[in-house]
This record gives C-alpha cells, structure tokens and sequence, in this order.
C-alpha cells in the first residue's frame, strides 16, 4: 500500500472520529453493538462522490472509477437482516454425495433432516470471503482434502450474493447476517439431531473468518467447540470492541493461520492459537502477490489434514519480538503443531515456516529457519517492520492495518480473494 492509497481512508477514520465525537444527532454512529459502518449511512455522510473518491482514491490514475458499470449500489445487496436468507444457502457434501451438493434449507426442515449425512461424523462449516462463492477458497482446498481423508460432513457455505466485487464495504457489512443465518442453520441441526454440537468445527477465510466469529453473536445451542480463522480479514471501520470480529471468545478453541497479514489479513492475534507464517506477511514461492499470499492459509490449513510432516511452530511472544529477533527457532522450548490436528490446549503466539511449493509442510526441520528468518526480517524491512512496530494498540491497528486491509481489497476486475 502506498501512502497516497492509505490517505484517504485514513481521511475518512478521522472524519468518521470527529463526527462521532460532535454526536450530530442525524447519523447513527457506530457504538458498543454496531462498529460496522453501514455504507449507507457513509454515503449519508459524506455524499456519494466523495464516498466513492474515499473507495477509490487510492487507485492508480483514477482507473478504478472507469471499471464497467460501477456503482456505489448497483449490484451491492444489503438485504434485510432476517433469516433463512435466499442470499445466503448452505451446501452439504460427503464422500456418499460427491459433488453434487443436498441444499440445506432451514425453512424446509426436511432439506435437514433427511439429508445424506454421514450420522456421527465431524461436521465442517467452510465459510468464504469476499468476490468468493461455495467452489472457491476455501473450499476448493479444504473441502476435498477432508472427504479424501476421512468421512466428514462438510458444509460450505454460499454467501456470494453478499459479497461480489467491487462491494467489498457492504460484504462486510453483510457479515454479522451471515453470522447470523449460520448460526441458524446449526441450531436447526441441533434441534433435528442431525449432528452433534461438539463435533462441529467452522473453518473460515478471509471475511469467512469474521463470519465464523459473529456465529458466536447469534448461536443458542452453546459456545462453538472449534473455530479456524484463515488470516481472517479485518472490516473496514471496526473498533477495538471484539463483538463483530473474530477473537479468542468466540468458541472453546480458536486457532488462526496469518499468511498476509496486515494487508489483507489481520496483524494481531485474532484466536488462543495463533500461527504467523515464514515472513507473516509474504509467502515464499508468491513472489508479492498478495492474493497468493492471503490464499496460502487455506492451502497450509488443507495440507495440514493429511500432512505427514506437519507444519511446526515455535513459540515468541508476539510479532515485534519476533521482527527484532528476540525469538528464534534455536531456543524455542517446545514446537506447537498447526493446522487441523493442532492441540485444542496449545495457547499462545507461534511462527513457523514452509517450502515455497507443495509439500509445504516442513515439519519439525527448523535447520534453514534462523537463516530465513534473517532474510525475510531484511527482505520485507522498512514498511512491514513499521507497521508492526506501531500497530502494539488495538486503535493504531484499526487506522493503519484497516487502511492497508480496505486498499487490498480496492474494486479490481479478478477475484483476489
Ligand atoms: C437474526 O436472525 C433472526 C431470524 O431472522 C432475527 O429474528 C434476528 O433479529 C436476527 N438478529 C439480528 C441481530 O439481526
Ligand atoms: C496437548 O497439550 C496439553 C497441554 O500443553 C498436553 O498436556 C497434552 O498432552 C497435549 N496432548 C497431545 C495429544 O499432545
Ligand atoms: C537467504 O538468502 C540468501 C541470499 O539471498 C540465500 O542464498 C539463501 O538461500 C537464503 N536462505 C534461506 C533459508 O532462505
Ligand atoms: C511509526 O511510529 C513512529 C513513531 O510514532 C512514526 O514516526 C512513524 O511515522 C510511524 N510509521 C508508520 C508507518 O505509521
Ligand atoms: C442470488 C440470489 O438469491 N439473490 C437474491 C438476493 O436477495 C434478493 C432479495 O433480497 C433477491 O431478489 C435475489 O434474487
């Protein structure tokens, strides 16, 4: 991200602060249970022009404004916040099912209850993010590495009307109704007995890893047993309150994987367990794209299911202990295994690193790790380092990372996400 790419939307966090501060009655600020701004009420505020100059201001040339037919509502849906939703549908797939997917509808209870489940397996809730769909991260990933490894119930969910391209601001607005709508879903599983509530483990990406942290705002059937947050994205406009992203509290286990993070994933420790990877920010083999970045995280996570070498983390305490190199792999005391099969007691900060091509998994070889900690602490220097060494405040965070997180995922004519 450039400095003039973060201006902008840094412009508008402070406008959004001032504003809130002043209490000009006409606009519902966000508060304790609403930090995410609702585009329309932006646009309220500001005018579409210069909400649109806010989204797009950090393009190049201004490309952005002459994408094709883009509008600030065009195709943008923030649909009322009711479910079941036909926006939002959940898809159930077995190794007796294959690809051909059962609907799970919970306004036809039977969709659910005499569907093909594989009675008394595990059930795995895979939640995409933004410009995704049901046949995309992570899903693509990790839904056929666990139906070849194991019988699994795996649901992917499709929230895909809600979050296409360029609506990255309403996709996250949408996501506490997602949030919603899923939790739904599992207690009407609950409720039907097609499943047992502990065996269900939600594995989200991207946006998909805030989705599976509101279920928690939403669920009655208990705290969820196992969230994965898949270098989680962090909303545009959030506060340090924890209630509309993922974090810790959001189920009895959460463990995280960061491949890209503070671009488009989160910088700070989004779970109990949290995984920063090779230079947490870039991936070997990705040569700076972000994107592949950001999608190395359902690619480890999928290895990690069959991985016989498993991926290894050692632990420091946090990212700036690690970037000045107070932590190293040498004296670590004990290496924590990432992924699927990670230990539901392990806590705690951990850095690991992998191939650059599959298998990515290195195991508990750590012999080149000291050195290509060297290199990825030079390589990636001034920019990463900075924003690392301040981002120590969850505020701090919400201004930098959240600029840098809302300029990844600018309006751009591919899926990157
Ligand atoms: C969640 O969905 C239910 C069912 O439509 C609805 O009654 C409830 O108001 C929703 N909750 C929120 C906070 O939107
Ligand atoms: C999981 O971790 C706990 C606490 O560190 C440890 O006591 C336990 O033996 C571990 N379990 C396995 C299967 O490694
Ligand atoms: C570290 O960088 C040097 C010089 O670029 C390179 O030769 C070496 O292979 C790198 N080591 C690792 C483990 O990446
Ligand atoms: C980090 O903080 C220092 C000291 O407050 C400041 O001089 C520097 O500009 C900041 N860097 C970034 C990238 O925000
Ligand atoms: C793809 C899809 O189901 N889109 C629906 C989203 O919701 C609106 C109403 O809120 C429907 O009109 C769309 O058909």
């Amino acid at each position: 991200m450039s400095a003039r790419a973060a201006a902008p939307l840094l412009a508008l966090l402070l406008v959004a602060a001032a504003v809130q501060g002043e209490d000009t009655g006409a606009v519902d600020f966000p508060d304790e249970d609403n930090e995410v701004l609702d585009p329309r009420k932006i646009v309220d505020l500001l005018g579409e022009e210069d909400y649109l100059d806010v989204l797009v201001g950090g393009g190049e040339d201004g490309k952005w404004l002459s994408l094709p037919g883009f509008g600030l509502f065009d195709n943008c849906i923030n649909p009322p916040p009711e479910c079941p939703n036909s926006n939002i549908t959940f898809w159930l797939y077995t190794r007796e099912i294959g690809d051909d997917p059962e609907q799970l509808d919970v306004a036809v209870p039977e969709s659910i209850e005499y569907a093909r489940w594989a009675h008394g397996k595990p059930v795995k809730v895979l939640i995409h993010g933004y410009t995704g769909d049901k046949d995309y991260s992570p899903n693509t990933e990790i839904r056929p590495a666990y139906l070849k490894y194991g019988d699994y119930n795996v649901i992917s969910v499709d929230w895909s009307p809600l979050a296409p391209s360029p609506c990255y601001v309403q996709a996250t607005y949408n996501v506490a109704l997602v949030g919603n709508c899923t939790a739904q879903l599992i207690d009407e599983m609950v409720r039907l007995g097609v499943a047992a509530f502990e065996d269900i483990h939600v594995v989200g990406f991207s946006l998909g890893g805030q989705v599976a942290g509101n279920i928690a705002n939403y669920i009655r059937s208990g705290k969820l047993t196992r969230i994965t947050g898949l270098d989680p994205a962090l909303p545009l406009f959030t506060t340090i309150s924890t209630s509309p992203r993922l974090d810790a509290s959001d189920a009895q286990f959460v463990d995280v994987i960061h491949t890209n993070a503070g671009w488009k994933g989160k910088l700070m420790p989004s779970g109990q367990l949290d995984f920063y990877l090779n230079s947490i920010i870039q991936q070997p083999g990705c040569s700076w794209d972000s994107s592949c970045d950001h999608a190395r995280a359902p690619a480890y996570f999928a290895e990690s299911i069959a991985s016989p070498q498993g991926f290894w983390g050692f632990s420091c305490s946090s990212i700036i202990s690690f970037y000045t190199g107070l932590c190293s792999p040498d004296d670590a005391a004990e290496l924590v295994l990432m992924g699927e099969h990670a230990n539901s007691s392990s806590r705690g900060v951990y850095f690991a690193y992998t191939n650059p091509t599959f298998p990515f998994a290195k195991g508990h070889d750590l012999g080149e790790a000291v050195e290509s900690l060297h290199n990825a602490t030079s390589q990636v220097g001034g920019a990463l380092g900075e924003t690392a060494f301040n981002a120590t405040a969850g505020a701090a965070e919400a201004a930098g990372a959240g600029a840098a997180e809302a300029a990844a995922h600018r309006p751009t004519l591919h899926n990157d996400n």
